[in-house]
């Protein structure tokens, strides 16, 4: 009888998730206004069929497809996001479970070897791999790479076109 009760918990809880994503599809269809979208999403702050993940306050997408840096930036921007920016040790052991070269929200553009988040701010904890960042004017843009070590950051050149990794806040 346990067993029966959880199973029908489990297949109300199915319903319940599957239901609230028709319904958020069917109200995003509904405002076409792209603020009102906007602020629907921040209100949903999950979306169903794009694969956020959730890590404390935050949510985080891999994407499907390369981009070089810059265009990954955007595309995070795009969905209220941002490049990711890691700042604790719960964050860098996360975002290596996911076994792909990924851009993160970490560049020395503007600066060579002032390595800066996306958000403005200066790194100050880093997880570079042995020998990283090595690459000068050359290479700008910081991703995952040594996803098997810790430290598990290079900096690479920024066209490269790579996957990329958009953390969304989810409380202010
Ligand atoms: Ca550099
Ligand atoms: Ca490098």
């Amino acid at each position: 009888i346990l067993l029966g009760l959880l199973c029908l918990f489990l297949l109300i809880g199915f319903i319940t998730v599957v239901f609230l994503c028709e319904y958020k599809k069917y109200v995003i269809s509904m405002l076409k206004t792209s603020q009102a979208m906007f602020l629907f999403d921040i209100g949903m702050s999950y979306n169903c069929r794009e694969n956020w993940v959730a890590l404390s306050d935050s949510l985080y997408q891999v994407s499907s497809e390369k981009k070089s840096w810059e265009e990954s930036r955007q595309d995070c921007l795009q969905k209220g996001a941002h490049l990711m920016i890691i700042n604790s040790r719960e964050e860098q052991n996360f975002v290596n479970q996911f076994k792909k070269y990924l851009w993160i929200g970490l560049t020395d553009s503007e600066t060579d070897g002032i390595w800066k988040w996306v958000d403005g701010t200066r790194m100050t904890t880093s997880y570079w791999n042995r020998g990283e960042p090595n690459g000068g004017r050359t290479e700008n843009c910081g991703e995952i790479r040594f996803y098997d070590s810790e430290n598990s950051w290079n900096d690479a050149p920024c066209s490269i076109e790579k996957f990329w990794i958009c953390e969304k806040r989810v409380s202010p």
